[in-house]
C-alpha cells in the first residue's frame, strides 16, 4: 500500500503514545549503530529499524505478569515490554548497570518477564512451558514469542507449535516477516504458504503489517485477546521490512527495494511532521545525556565467576544400609515424593496405565493427574518446555525414553538451561531435571544401548548425576531437588531390576563426600591392592563381581562409584589412594574410553602427583551390536574386566 494513502496527521492523534515509543526505539537503535562505528561497543547488534511498530503493537500494553521471549532482533520488543531503554543502552555498553550487567549484551536480555536468546527458535518451547505454567496457576496471563520468518527452517518451531496446541498453552507466536533471513531471500528458504503451517496444528492465525497502523493495532489486539480468553495458542504473521542491514553493515539487498520500503515507512512519514521531528530531537538529546552521564562501572571477574553446582570439600564416611527392594521401586518412590512436592513430570508414554517404557513412572498420573504429561516424540521441545516451567519456580523432571535420544536435547541444555544463570546475570535459574536410562546389555542394538554421558560432562553449570543400585537413590534425588542448577540424571537399564546392594561377605560399602555421596566399596578383610573407579550400573556389576575378580586375579579390589560425574570431586579418591598404599587404578566406563571420564580421572591423579600405574577401559569404539555374543565383546562385561585386570596386574608388578 502506498504511503500517500495514509493521513499521518490524523494517525498522529490516534497513536501518539505508540509513535513516541516507536521513535524512542529507532533513536536507541541508531545510537547503537553510531556507538559501534565509533568503536565504543563490543560484539554485534541487530537493529529493528523499520519494524518498530510490530514491537509497540504487540508489547506496549501487556500486563506486568505476561511474558515475552525474543530473538537476536530484540531491542524494540524489550523497550516496549519493559520501558527500560537506559538499562538496554548500558547493557550494550557492557556496564554493570545494564539489564544483565553487560554479560548478555544485545541478544541476551532478561527482565520482568522478558527474555531473549540468540540461537533461532530455542526459546519457543521454553515459552510454551511458561504459558502452560501461567495457565495452570490460574493466571490470566499470556506468553508471546517473537521469531523471524527465517526461523521457520528450525524443527523445534514445529515441535513447539504442536506442544502449545496440544497443551492449550496461552502462547502467541509472532512471526515478523521481513522477507530476509540474514542475506537469504525467503523464496530460497521457505516452501509453500507461511500461514498454512500453523494451521496444520489447528492454531488460529492472524495476519497484518507494519504499514497500515490501524489494521496492525486492531489485529494484534484481537490476537492477544483471543489467546487470553481462550487459553490457546495463536499465530500472528506481521509483514514488515527492516530498513537497516541484518546486523551492523552487512546488506546486499537491492537499493531500489530498500528505497521503496523507506518511502512507505510510517515512522519516516511521521518524522517529516514538525511535531515528531521535535520529539525526535528531544529523545536524541535524552539518550546523549544518558550516555554522557553513565557510570563506567563494569562487573568484576570475581563477581562473575561462580556457578550453581554443588562443591563439597568434606570427607565424611557413612555406612550405607539399603532396603531390600528393587532399584525400580526405590526410584519410583523417590520420584513420587518429588511429585508430592509439586514437580511436573513430562515424557513420552509416561502416563498410566503404561507408566513409561521402563515403568519408572508407574502410578504417577493416577496419583498426580495434573502434574504428569504424556508428550509427543519431541525431546528437544519437552526439555525446553521443562526449562520454561523451571523459570517459573518448578523443578520438573523430563523423561528421555532412551539415553540415546539425549542427542536431541543438547541444544536446550547448552543454549538455554546451563547458560541462563550466568548470561542473565544471576537473575534466574533453570533447575530442569532430565532423567534417562543409558546403557546396553539388553540387546537393543546400536541406537538404543549407548552410554552418551561423556558428551554432557563438563558443560558449565550442568550437574550430571549417575544413579546406581549400590545405594537407594532417594537421598540423591532429594539432594538434587535442593539445587537450582539444571541436572542430567542418568539411570541404567540393567540396574532397574536389581535389588539394592546388600553387603556381601567380601565388600562393605559406605558413602563418602556429602551431599551426593561418592560410594566406596572396600574389602571386609584386609586392604585393597587396586582401586577401580566407575559409576552407575557398571559399578554395581563390578562390586557384585569382586569375589570372582579376587579368585581369578588374586588381587583384592576396592571400588569407587562416582555419583556426581560433573562436577567431579576427586579429592576423597586421591586421599584414599595416597593413604591406603594402592598399587594401581583402573577406571571402567560404559562408553568407549577415549576422551571420557577416565581421561579426566587419570589426569587428576597425575596432577596430584600420585605416581602409580593407571589404566582406563570401556566399551570398544564401535556401534553396539544387537546379538548377544558380539554385544558381550563390545561392552565391558565381567570376563572383559577380569582379563583387563589380569593384564593390569602384570603392569603393576613389573
Ligand atoms: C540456530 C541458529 N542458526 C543460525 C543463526 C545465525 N543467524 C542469526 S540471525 C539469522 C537470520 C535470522 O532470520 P530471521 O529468523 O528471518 O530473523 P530476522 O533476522 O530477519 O529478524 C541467522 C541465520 C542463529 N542465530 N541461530
Amino acid at each position: 500500500m502506498a504511503s500517500h494513502n495514509f493521513d499521518y496527521e490524523k494517525l498522529s492523534d490516534i497513536f501518539s503514545s505508540e509513535i513516541e515509543e516507536a521513535i524512542l526505539i529507532r533513536c536507541v537503535e541508531n545510537t547503537f549503530l553510531d556507538l559501534f562505528s565509533e568503536g565504543l561497543m563490543n560484539g554485534t547488534v541487530h537493529t529493528c529499524v523499520g519494524q518498530e511498530f510490530s514491537a509497540v503493537a504487540v508489547c506496549s500494553d501487556l500486563n506486568c505478569n505476561d511474558w515475552v521471549t525474543s530473538n537476536h532482533r530484540c531491542h524494540g520488543h524489550y523497550i516496549s515490554k519493559t520501558k527500560d531503554w537506559t538499562g538496554l543502552i548500558d547493557e550494550l555498553m557492557g556496564l554493570e548497570s545494564g539489564v544483565c550487567k553487560g554479560i548478555g549484551s544485545s541478544q541476551h536480555l532478561y527482565k520482568n518477564g522478558f527474555l531473549s536468546n540468540g540461537p533461532q527458535g530455542s526459546l519457543l518451547p521454553v515459552a510454551s512451558g511458561i504459558g502452560y505454567f501461567l495457565k495452570k496457576s490460574n493466571q490470566n496471563n499470556i506468553v508471546i514469542s517473537f521469531v523471524g520468518e527465517g526461523t521457520l527452517g528450525e524443527g523445534v518451531l514445529y515441535e513447539s507449535l504442536n506442544l502449545s496446541s496440544i497443551l492449550d498453552s496461552p502462547h502467541l507466536f509472532v512471526l515478523e516477516n521481513n522477507l530476509y533471513s540474514q542475506s537469504t531471500n525467503q523464496a530460497e528458504a521457505i516452501s509453500g504458504e507461511i500461514i498454512d503451517r500453523p494451521k496444520a496444528f489447528n492454531i488460529q492465525t492472524f495476519e497484518t503489517n507494519t504499514w497500515d497502523l490501524e489494521h496492525l493495532f486492531n489485529t494484534v489486539k484481537e490476537a492477544k485477546d483471543f489467546v487470553r480468553k481462550n487459553k490457546k495458542p495463536v499465530f500472528l504473521k506481521i509483514n514488515t521490512y527492516r530498513l537497516n542491514a541484518h546486523s551492523k553493515s552487512d546488506d546486499d539487498r537491492d537499493a531500489d527495494e530498500i528505497n521503496f520500503f523507506l518511502k512507505k515507512d510510517p515512522l519516516k512519514n511521521f518524522l517529516d511532521l514538525k511535531r515528531w521531528e521535535d520529539f525526535n530531537l528531544q529523545i536524541e538529546n535524552n539518550i546523549r545525556k544518558h550516555i554522557e552521564n553513565s557510570d563506567e562501572k563494569k562487573l568484576s571477574f570475581n563477581d562473575y565467576c561462580h556457578d550453581q553446582l554443588p562443591r563439597s570439600s568434606e570427607i565424611n564416611e557413612i555406612s550405607i544400609n539399603n532396603n531390600n527392594e528393587r532399584m525400580i521401586n526405590s526410584l519410583n518412590k523417590a520420584y513420587l515424593k518429588t511429585l508430592s512436592e509439586g514437580s511436573f513430570f513430562i515424557g513420552e508414554d509416561i502416563k498410566d496405565p503404561y507408566g513409561g517404557a521402563f515403568k519408572v513412572t508407574k502410578g504417577f498420573s493416577d496419583h498426580f493427574p495434573d502434574q504428569v504429561i504424556n508428550s509427543p516424540i519431541s525431546e528437544s521441545a519437552i526439555t525446553g518446555f521443562g526449562i520454561g516451567l523451571s523459570l517459573m519456580g518448578n523443578k520438573p523432571f523430563i523423561e528421555i525414553m532412551f539415553g540415546d535420544f539425549t542427542t536431541h536435547i543438547f541444544d536446550q541444555l547448552i543454549t538455554n538451561a546451563s547458560k541462563f544463570y550466568h548470561m542473565y546475570a544471576f537473575q534466574c535459574s533453570a533447575p530442569v531435571r532430565v532423567r534417562t536410562p543409558m546403557g546396553g546389555k539388553r540387546g537393543y542394538g546400536p541406537t538404543h544401548s549407548q552410554s552418551l554421558e561423556k558428551f554432557f560432562l563438563g558443560i558449565d553449570n550442568l550437574l550430571v548425576v549417575a544413579l546406581t543400585s549400590l545405594q537407594d537413590p532417594s537421598n540423591t534425588i532429594d539432594e538434587i531437588q535442593k539445587l537450582d542448577c539444571p541436572a542430567l540424571v542418568i539411570e541404567n537399564k540393567i540396574d532397574y531390576g536389581k535389588y539394592l546392594f546388600q553387603e556381601n561377605e567380601f565388600l562393605k560399602i559406605s558413602k563418602v563426600d556429602e551431599p551426593f555421596g561418592l560410594i566406596h566399596a572396600t574389602p571386609i578383610n584386609g586392604e585393597a591392592d587396586i582401586s577401580i573407579i566407575s559409576y552407575g550400573g557398571t559399578a554395581r556389576e563390578i562390586v557384585d563381581s569382586s569375589l570372582e575378580i579376587y579368585l581369578e586375579t588374586e588381587l583384592s579390589i576396592e571400588v569407587f562409584c562416582i555419583t556426581a560425574l560433573h562436577p567431579l570431586n576427586l579429592i576423597p579418591i586421591l586421599e584414599s589412594i595416597k593413604h591406603n598404599n594402592i598399587k594401581g587404578v583402573l577406571v571402567i566406563e560404559d562408553h568407549s574410553s577415549d576422551f571420557g571420564l577416565g581421561s579426566e580421572i587419570i589426569a587428576g591423579i597425575s596432577e596430584a602427583g600420585i605416581d602409580i600405574p593407571c589404566k582406563k577401559i570401556g566399551a570398544e569404539p564401535f556401534p553396539i551390536p544387537s546379538f548377544k555374543e558380539l554385544e558381550d565383546k563390545i561392552l565391558p562385561t565381567q570376563d572383559f574386566i577380569i582379563s583387563n585386570i589380569t593384564k593390569f596386574k602384570d603392569k603393576i608388578y613389573d
